[in-house]
This record gives structure tokens, C-alpha cells and sequence, in this order.
């Protein structure tokens, strides 16, 4: 058997979100949603076999508790009885709103599955990657993806080069830990908000608009539907009780620049996920008048570029190459 798998995996930001769930313990998706894998930012993951069970994330030993049902069952599932070392690299802010559990458990499922000997599917991966948290499941793959209300795995809709002119400049506000994670704040969502069912409900329409709308690759027809669904989504978690307000001032003052983008005639289009930090699409030919703009209005702010990224890769070397 293999002695080191390694795996790689990118972010997926999700254009219509996902938000809630249907069952928390199978941890199976309420709303559908359509996201962008991103290029150049990674997570890059080893797994060994060790006398126990451990998981770190940039050389910070985990708490257990969070990984122990993922591990087990990704383990039972490939027919791993040894303890595994598993160790976790982002070369972006880890737990602040970037999506970096998305790429880290799908990286985690794809280096587990390479020191297992395993060639797992990518179906496979995705649904194993699920359990680790949802939006890991697209992940899996690279380019556009989707994972719709209810089901196992997400699946593949159009790969990195449908679109190679899209770009989204993320812009991290704030590279503190978030104060609620975002399992417990849908979990909130869906069991105090009055608006929970009507976001449910109306998310299902946005999403079909959007599937439709992307096959165009018009981003002035795009982005209401992108800005609908992040609006509506943390309309649940303000009106939840206690109320989650991920934002910090400089985000509404990025929200409200791209606004003004807009009326000046660049087409950017903002979105948030369970963070206060602010993604935007824009075409590659707008990029750094946005850029731009972001750094003199919020000079506090970090940005990173990304364009479509491809999907995960796992491998298996006998030492550490
Ligand atoms: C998404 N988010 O579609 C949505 C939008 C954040 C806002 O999926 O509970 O880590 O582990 O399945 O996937 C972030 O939550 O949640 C997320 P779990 P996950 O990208």
C-alpha cells in the first residue's frame, strides 16, 4: 500500500447558495446552487498512516470532534482500519469566509482515497466529501458546478474553459476566525427564521434562472440573479433569532462601490458567503479598474484574483515528493 496520498483541491464559491439543510445528519442540501471552482487558490493535503487519528490545518492541530463522524465514515468507506495523520495547507486565510472548507475536506476525501490505493470516482469523492461539508462536494470538480436540494454529490455542469473570461476578485475585510461557523448559522436559519420558507422557495426559481442564464455567458444577466441569492440568503440569517450579521462595516462599503461600479458602466457583481469578506465577478478586462477601486475604498482590504479552476487531483507517492 501506498505510504503518502496527497491531494489538491480549490475553492467553489457559490453564485446561488446553498443554505440550510434537509437532514443535518446525512447532510444533505435544502436549496440548490450553481458555484465557480477558483483557480490559484488551493489547499494542498498529505495523509499517512500514524498509530492515531489527527488532523492539522497550516501545522494547527484540529479538535477532533469536528472530524470524527467525515473520518469515520470516509474510512469505513475505503476500507481504511489503521489511524491516519492528515495535514492541511491553504495558500489563502483559512476559516474566514473563503470557502476553505470546500477545498479542505475535498482535499482531505482525495488524499485518504490515494493512500487507501483507491482510483475513487469523482461522484464518489464528492458524495464522500459531503459528509465533511457541503460545499466540499463541488470541490470535486473544476469549472461551473452544482449540487442540487437534496442530493448525495454534486455533479459537473461546465468545465474551466466555458468561460475563461470570468474573473472574481475576492476581497478579505477581515482575516479573523468567523464567530459563528456557518453549519450552526443554518442550522439557525432554517429553525428561527420567519423567512426560511419563502428563501427555500424563491432560491429554487433563482437557480433554474441562473442555470439558463449561464449557458449565455452574459454577466449583466447573471449577476441580479448572483446578487439575489446572497441577499436573500442573509436575509434568513438577519432575521434569525439570536440574528447572525457576518458583515463588517467594510463590507457594505464594498457592496455599496460595486453599485456604484455599476453605474459608471463596469459590470461587477458582488457576492458574500458566511463572512463578512466580499467576492466580486467582473470580466478580465474590468479587473483592475476594480481592483483598483476596492483598494482606495477599503485600503485595509486584502484582494485575491481567481479564474475558473480546474478539479481536484490526488495522488499517491511512496515518500514525501
Ligand atoms: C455555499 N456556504 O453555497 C454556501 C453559501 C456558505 C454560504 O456552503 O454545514 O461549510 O459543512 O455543509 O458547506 C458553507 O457551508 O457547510 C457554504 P456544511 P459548508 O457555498
Amino acid at each position: 500500500m501506498p505510504r503518502i496520498g496527497h491531494a489538491t483541491a480549490s475553492p467553489s464559491l457559490a453564485l446561488i447558495k446553498y443554505w440550510g439543510k434537509l437532514s443535518a445528519k446525512k447532510n444533505l442540501p435544502a436549496t440548490s446552487s450553481l458555484a465557480l471552482t477558483l483557480s490559484g487558490l488551493e489547499t494542498v493535503t498529505t495523509a499517512r498512516f500514524a498509530p492515531s487519528d489527527s488532523v492539522t490545518v497550516n501545522g494547527a492541530a484540529q479538535d477532533m470532534q469536528r472530524y470524527a463522524a467525515f473520518l469515520d465514515g470516509l474510512k469505513h468507506e475505503l476500507g481504511v482500519t489503521e489511524g491516519v495523520a492528515v495535514d492541511s495547507a491553504n495558500n489563502f486565510p483559512t476559516a474566514a469566509g473563503l470557502a476553505s472548507s470546500s477545498s479542505g475536506f475535498a482535499a482531505f476525501a482525495g488524499a485518504l482515497s490515494a493512500l487507501a490505493g483507491r482510483d475513487t470516482p469523482p461522484e464518489e469523492l464528492s458524495r464522500l466529501a459531503r459528509i465533511g461539508s457541503g460545499s466540499a462536494t463541488r470541490s470535486v470538480y473544476g469549472g461551473f458546478t452544482v449540487f442540487e436540494a437534496g442530493s448525495e454529490a454534486a455533479r459537473p455542469l461546465r468545465d474551466e474553459g466555458f468561460w475563461p473570461d470570468i474573473r472574481v476578485l475576492l476581497c478579505a475585510v477581515s482575516e479573523a476566525k468567523k464567530p459563528v461557523s456557518s453549519r450552526v448559522a443554518m442550522e439557525l436559519s432554517r429553525t428561527t427564521s420567519p423567512y426560511y420558507g419563502e428563501w427555500l422557495r424563491s432560491s429554487e426559481a433563482l437557480y433554474r434562472e441562473a442555470i439558463s442564464v449561464l449557458e449565455t455567458r452574459d454577466l449583466p444577466k447573471l449577476g441580479p440573479l448572483i446578487r439575489a441569492s446572497y441577499l436573500r440568503m442573509f436575509s434568513t440569517m438577519f432575521t434569525s433569532a439570536p440574528p447572525v450579521i457576518y458583515w463588517l462595516p467594510e463590507s457594505l462599503a464594498l457592496v455599496k462601490l460595486c453599485e456604484e461600479l455599476r453605474t459608471q458602466g463596469v459590470s461587477v457583481w458582488e457576492t458574500m458567503d458566511a463572512g463578512p469578506q466580499v467576492k466580486l465577478f467582473c470580466l478580465g478586462r474590468d479587473l483592475e479598474t476594480v481592483r483598483e477601486a476596492v483598494e482606495k475604498r477599503v485600503p485595509s482590504c486584502r484582494t485575491f484574483s481567481a479564474s475558473p479552476g480546474g478539479p481536484l487531483c490526488a495522488w499517491a507517492t511512496e515518500n514525501d515528493q
